[in-house]
């Protein structure tokens, strides 16, 4: 049976829970990383060297960084609608995988961390106001591309909407003053309808308020 490593309210876990439940497959699940020294041990370090969730096995095959995982998961067990098969529309996915990657994670945990999960006497305003803007422009960009198709990858779901679309439910209902730009809007009410985006992406997250501690 597949297993995967890494605490359910983790950023990155929640995009291979998300995709385990689209496709519908059974598996492990161990909740490791809550508690200091989990992800040090030599036995999760053989795992994934940089200690780091979530880390995904399947039979002798053992995989971290979330968006090489969704791709596994997606080619192995999704291929034809999480995968497109044809190399120039899966690029089309892909590229938002990359771009949320190198780009959209690092300004909205930046966000999310440094307003939801840090003390409000120890906010750095200035920093926090960069990150805002900064998020404010990609969910623009988002917002441009999704005006002309309903999927980030075209008219139907993809792989390519997970990494993305797994800041959009903190992001809107984290307590901040943000603009809500219509087409993400519209795009995060298709995900509404998933059961998987329901389970594992719009759910509370109060435990994570003022606690820098992992
Ligand atoms: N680029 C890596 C980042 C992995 C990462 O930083 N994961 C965080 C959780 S989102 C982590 O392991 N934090 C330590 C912890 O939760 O204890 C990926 O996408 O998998």
């Amino acid at each position: 049976m597949l297993k995967l490593y890494g605490r359910r309210n983790a950023y990155n876990v929640q995009k291979a829970l998300w995709t385990l439940g689209e496709i519908g497959i059974a598996f492990e699940h161990i909740d490791i990383g809550s508690n200091p020294g989990q992800l040090d041990t030599p036995e999760f370090l053989a795992l994934n060297p940089h200690g780091r969730i979530p880390v995904l096995v399947d039979g002798a095959t053992v995989i971290w960084e979330s968006n090489t995982i969704v791709r596994y998961l997606a080619a192995q067990y999704g291929a034809g609608w999480l995968w497109p098969q044809s190399p120039a529309l899966r690029s089309l996915a892909e590229r938002w995988m990359d771009w949320e990657l190198a780009t959209l994670q690092s300004d909205f945990l930046a966000l999310f961390w440094g307003y939801f999960r840090t003390p409000p006497a120890m906010r750095n305003p200035a920093a926090l106001d960069q990150s805002l803007a900064r998020c404010e422009r990609h969910y623009q960009k988002l917002d441009a591309h999704l005006a002309h198709q309903p999927y980030l990858g075209g008219d139907s779901f993809t792989m390519g909407d997970i990494p993305c679309a797994v800041s959009l439910h903190r992001y809107f209902t984290m307590g901040l003053d943000i603009p809500r730009p219509g087409h993400v809007i519209a795009w995060h009410e298709l995900l509404l309808e998933r059961p998987a985006y329901r389970e594992h992406i719009a759910v509370p997250f109060e435990e994570l308020r003022g606690r820098l501690e992992y």
